[in-house]
């Protein structure tokens, strides 16, 4: 079979899958928002200035330079703020009104698929519009254009820092929890726009694969769990992730 009928073979068994499913389960990652000009990690855009990501987005970078992860986060807030859902987040609010049972998890933290009018999204690294106090752990969101360093608590006065799960940080329990809760019971998990090097969601797919689950991938380029999953559908979410979704028009 070509590989043009194998892909329009994958989709058609793809869509018949979520069209029976009762409970899907969708996990995204940088690559559902980089059709909307989000930088993803492992892109070129996975640099700002000498500095990697992975540099940053640790607890001892705030702990040695807070002005300077601070400087990081306003700089991804200022490239973020003007950008919009793309095809690929609105189909999944689609997906969810359809669905008697459906989660959307995410390991972004650019707030669009809620932009988008998701509902049912658990954010497993939280969210870059909220903030959260070093000091008495109270969380607010801040849409402010920069937030003005150093940011204080109004309840403490201590330290601000933003809302999100840094690398060497535990995720929060209760998001873990209600994430693995899901995985376990889902019958269709769809995991889009992720290489899949990032724990624990890294293995959060083939975690569902083992509870029973039909598991999709969808990403631009193989990634170390392609072969393991049900069916891989190379390509860019934007197109993709609605042909798996929307209704096909009437046959004419
Ligand atoms: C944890 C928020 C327990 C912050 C993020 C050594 C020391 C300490 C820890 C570790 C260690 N070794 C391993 C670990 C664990 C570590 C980890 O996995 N590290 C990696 C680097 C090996 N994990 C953690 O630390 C996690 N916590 O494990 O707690 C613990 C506690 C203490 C010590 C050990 C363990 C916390 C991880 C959360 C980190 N925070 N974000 C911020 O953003 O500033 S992670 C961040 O990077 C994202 O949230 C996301 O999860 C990840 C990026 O991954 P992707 O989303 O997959 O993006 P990427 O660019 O990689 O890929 C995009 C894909 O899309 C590509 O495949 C591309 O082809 C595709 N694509 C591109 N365009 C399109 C497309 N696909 C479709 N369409 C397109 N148009
Ligand atoms: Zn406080």
């Amino acid at each position: 079979m070509s590989r043009p009928d194998q892909v329009a073979k994958n989709i058609e068994l793809v869509r018949e899958k979520i069209r029976q499913a009762r409970r899907v389960l969708v996990l995204t990652g940088a690559g559902i928002s980089a059709e909307s000009g989000v930088p993803t990690f492992r892109g070129a855009g996975g640099l700002w200035r000498e500095y990697r990501a992975t540099d940053l987005a640790t607890p001892e970078a705030f702990a040695r330079n807070p002005q300077l992860v601070w400087e990081f986060y306003n700089y991804r807030r200022q490239v973020l703020a003007p950008l919009k859902p793309n095809a690929a987040h609105m189909a999944l609010v689609t997906l969810e009104n359809r669905t008697p049972d459906f989660v959307l998890l995410t390991q972004n933290i650019d707030g669009l698929h809620q932009a988008a009018g998701s509902r049912a999204v658990v954010e497993l690294h939280g969210n870059i519009w909220w903030v959260r106090c070093c000091g008495c752990g109270r969380k607010s969101e801040d849409r402010r254009l920069p937030i003005p360093y150093p940011p204080y608590c109004e309840a403490c006065g201590a330290m601000l820092r933003p809302d999100v799960v840094w690398f060497g940080e535990s995720l929060d329990s209760h998001v873990l929890q209600t994430a693995y809760d899901n995985l376990e019971r889902c019958d269709v998990m769809v995991v889009i726009g992720t290489s899949g090097v990032v724990q624990p969601a890294a293995s959060m797919g083939l975690y569902a694969q083992q509870h029973g689950a039909f598991v999709v991938e969808i990403n631009l380029e193989p990634t170390p769990y392609s072969r393991a999953f049900n069916v891989s559908l190379l390509g860019k979410a934007g197109e993709l992730v609605p042909q798996i979704i929307e209704e096909s028009p009437p046959s004419s």
